[in-house]
């Protein structure tokens, strides 16, 4: 075809080398939204999208993986005097988990019951020596008797605080029950002194968040305490699950809801860090928009900013300037996530991982980061995929439903 029949056409076609601005022409909707709705139209020139690779951690026994040791739910990852610090849910039961029938004052419901809150420190992030418990769980009836789990740091004004879930019953007897409490400290070594209170309130009756306040996730923006939640709402078999905010200017309290909860619509965990003027946050797992990474100019009205997969189940970030961001958040580069077996109901537990991503601003380059991992075609082993094997009822059904299923070329014919 020759130029001249170009000219002809009433608009030039979609250009070869695909435009950074947004082309004037009549675009189909999948491209507008290119345009609109994404910082950059390619992924790899994206800064917040990226892949995911993961390295298994040295340092942490799990009892030859029987599933009474468990390490789960770490916290964003800080680093004091050349030290990695993160905190995390650790479990350490005669047996694994039977579930809420078959749980005792011993013997754990879930995956995070009968739990304590442990820590341990790095000096490079991969290789890690596990220290001592931070936060027992009290004796019956104080805050969180059952099970503390799911920890966050905050530094604020010189002083450690661990934000967790505090459970006053097995995990699983009538949902994932419980509320927040704190335990603050002069080093992050401890020791850790409870406040024995509730400083996040589950919601009013009928609320989204009437019944758990989960995984507290700390930073501080202009000066002010952020606690990023997640609650699972809905009365249904599966969860529908939302992330709140709840804002305060002492880490006691009183924290804020902020009026336009829930304010991100998907993500099982809670992951946000300060990136350029605002807020960055993961939303992993559950929810039309899982799987993506979202960005919040005001850290409250968060967009999708990218799409990506193989994100860490519940990551907790090696975040430098979490808590003194409010001119330029420096993204994040890793973090820790930990990882479940559930294949065999008789060793389940959890496990502590490494994952590096890229997640920096442009000046990568500038700071010496190689715009790596920034793959959007990421080949997983085939083992990955027939791990998600039919149960044999889905079998079944599957196979008989085809025996008698319509035989379309057949009927067109006979037509
Ligand atoms: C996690 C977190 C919270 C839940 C449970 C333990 O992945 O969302 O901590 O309560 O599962």
């Amino acid at each position: 075809m020759s130029n001249g029949a170009f000219t002809k056409m009433p608009q030039a076609s979609f250009p070869w080398d695909i435009p950074q601005t947004k082309p004037e022409r009549p675009l189909s909707q999948a491209m507008e939204r290119l345009y609109d709705q994404y910082l950059t139209p390619r992924p790899e020139d994206n800064d917040l999208f990226t892949s995911f690779k993961y390295t298994q951690l040295q340092g942490f026994d799990y009892n030859g993986g029987d599933g009474t040791v468990s390490r789960r739910d770490p916290s964003k990852i800080i680093r004091v005097n050349d030290l990695y610090y993160m905190w995390y849910t650790k479990r350490h039961t005669p047996i694994p988990p039977s579930g809420p029938e078959g749980c005792s004052d011993t013997v754990p419901s879930t995956d995070w019951d009968l739990a304590d809150i442990w820590y341990a420190t790095s000096a490079d992030g991969f290789n890690w020596q596990e220290q001592n418990v931070a936060v027992s769980r009290p004796r019956k009836p104080g805050l969180g008797w059952r099970s503390v789990s799911t920890p966050d740091i905050l530094v604020w004004q010189g002083r450690y605080y661990l934000y967790y879930q505090a459970f006053m019953e097995a995990s699983g007897l009538k949902g994932d029950h419980c509320p927040v409490t704190m335990s603050s400290a002069n080093s992050p070594q401890g020791p850790w002194t409870p406040c024995g209170k509730i400083v996040v309130e589950n919601g009013e009756k009928g609320s989204w968040d009437q019944f758990s306040i989960h995984d507290p996730y700390l930073l501080v923006r202009n000066g002010q305490i952020h606690l990023y939640y997640k609650s699972a709402y809905g009365d249904r078999p599966e969860y529908l699950v939302g992330n709140g905010l709840a804002i305060a200017d002492n880490p006691l309290g009183p924290f804020n809801k902020h009026p336009l909860n829930p304010i991100l619509n998907s993500g099982h965990e809670t992951t946000y860090f300060p990136f350029k003027q605002g807020v960055a946050a993961f939303a992993i797992r559950n929810g039309n928009e899982n799987n993506t990474i979202q960005y919040a100019a005001d850290g409250v009205n968060f967009s999708i900013a990218s799409v990506t997969g193989l994100m860490p189940i519940a990551a907790g970030p090696y975040v430098a300037d979490a808590f003194n961001s409010n001119e330029y958040g420096e993204g994040i580069t890793w973090g820790i996530s930990h990882f479940s077996d559930k294949t065999d109901p008789n060793t389940k537990h959890s496990f502590l991982g490494r994952f590096d991503c890229n997640l920096v601003p442009d000046s990568q380059v500038k700071r010496g980061i190689k715009p790596d991992m920034k793959e959007t075609d990421i080949i997983h082993h085939p083992d990955v995929y027939f791990a998600q094997s039919l149960t044999a009822e889905q079998h079944l059904a599957r196979a008989e439903k085809a025996l008698t299923e319509p035989n379309l070329i057949h009927s067109s014919k006979t037509i």
